[in-house]
């Protein structure tokens, strides 16, 4: 029998990688890349000392249950809502995520979509590809929104909100940001960005883009009432969670006009997307690909495999978030 200890991979990675794993340990992997359900998940963690997984498995008491000999889930995503952190410190289970690794390329994508819905991109190619260019006017169509030297408001200025201020000083934007906690006088001069409260952020932005992580608290931070702040010129990019926009309210508004445009990388309910959005020809869909280059998807399982062999070494994962376990 092996002595290696026992490791869960939940969703396909890379072959290299999973071979790495496999001289370290005895790995059950999902190259298939099925999502388990609840219960065969909550089965698969009962016969592993560690897990590394995605965004799309949910660590919570149930998954938990029958999972004795578990120390650590390793998440390969920097945003955490799909662990159940109290839980799963009660159960003595490390959880860690994977941060600054993938601060840029997700940077970089939500300029992309705000970019591809302010000047009309996605909409622009189904014409060509439609047939329907010598039917476009010269003028007038399709007519979209400028980015340089307008004004830029971020709301959530974390890592990410900083790499997107940051290019947006490079386009002459005019940068403001609101966030639960203000940033230091030096992390603002380096963003070039002006603190706002949000009704302020959302009545005076051209782009919107939100980057605040999930919680109750965020939940439908922007509905129906927060897009009526909004200038009817104006775009909107959640490149955060899905539930922090209110999906069924964007839509009416984008197809009442009340704003120009919207890029959406995240959903209510994904991999399900709001059927009235993808109706509409003024919002850019992506699913879910903000850190998707593959330098940044290496290094993700990089730093989650640091995480998960150095918990099962005993000693202390770089990025662990549930610390008070460690000062145990
Ligand atoms: C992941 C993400 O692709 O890191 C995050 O928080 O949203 C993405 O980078 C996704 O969560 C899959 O785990």
């Amino acid at each position: 029998m092996s002595t290696k200890p026992r490791i869960l991979v939940a969703r396909a990675i890379f072959p290299d990688a999973l071979a790495s794993l496999e001289e370290s340990f005895e790995v059950k992997s999902n190259q298939a890349d099925e999502v388990f359900s609840t219960d065969n998940l909550r089965k698969e963690l009962a016969q592993v000392a560690g897990a590394l997984v995605f965004g799309s498995e949910r660590i919570d008491q149930n998954a938990l249950a029958d999972a004795k000999n578990l120390k650590i889930v390793a998440n390969i995503s920097v945003g955490y809502n799909n662990f159940d952190v109290p839980a799963m410190t009660t159960a003595g289970v490390m959880a860690t995520n994977t941060p600054d690794v993938l601060t840029d390329s997700t940077a970089d994508f939500g300029f992309a979509l705000m970019m591809a819905a302010a000047r009309r991109i996605t909409e622009s190619e189904h014409w060509i590809r439609n047939g329907q260019w010598d039917k476009m006017s010269i003028v007038y169509n399709p007519l979209g929104m400028d980015l340089h030297h307008t004004t830029l408001g971020i709301i959530g200025m974390g890592r990410i909100g900083q790499g997107i201020a940051k290019r947006g000083l490079g386009f002459g934007m005019n940068v403001i940001y609101h966030n639960r906690k203000r940033l230091s006088e030096s992390d603002e001069k380096a963003c070039g960005a002006r603190y706002v409260d949000k009704e302020t952020l959302l009545r005076e932005a051209d782009h919107v883009v939100l980057v605040v992580p999930y919680s109750a608290e965020s939940h439908h931070l922007i509905g129906a009432k927060e897009i009526a702040l909004m200038k009817s010129t104006a775009t909107l990019v959640n490149i955060a969670r899905g539930g922090i926009v209110d999906d069924a309210a964007l839509a009416e508004a984008l197809k009442a006009k009340k704003i120009f445009a919207a890029g959406l990388d995240v959903y209510e309910g994904e991999p399900k997307v709001h059927p009235e959005l993808l109706k509409l020809s003024n919002v850019v869909l992506a699913p879910h690909i903000a850190s998707a280059t593959e330098k940044t998807r290496r290094a993700m399982i990089n730093l989650a495999v640091r995480n998960l062999r150095a918990a099962l070494a005993g000693e202390k994962p770089p990025s662990l978030i549930n610390t008070e376990l460690w000062k145990k």
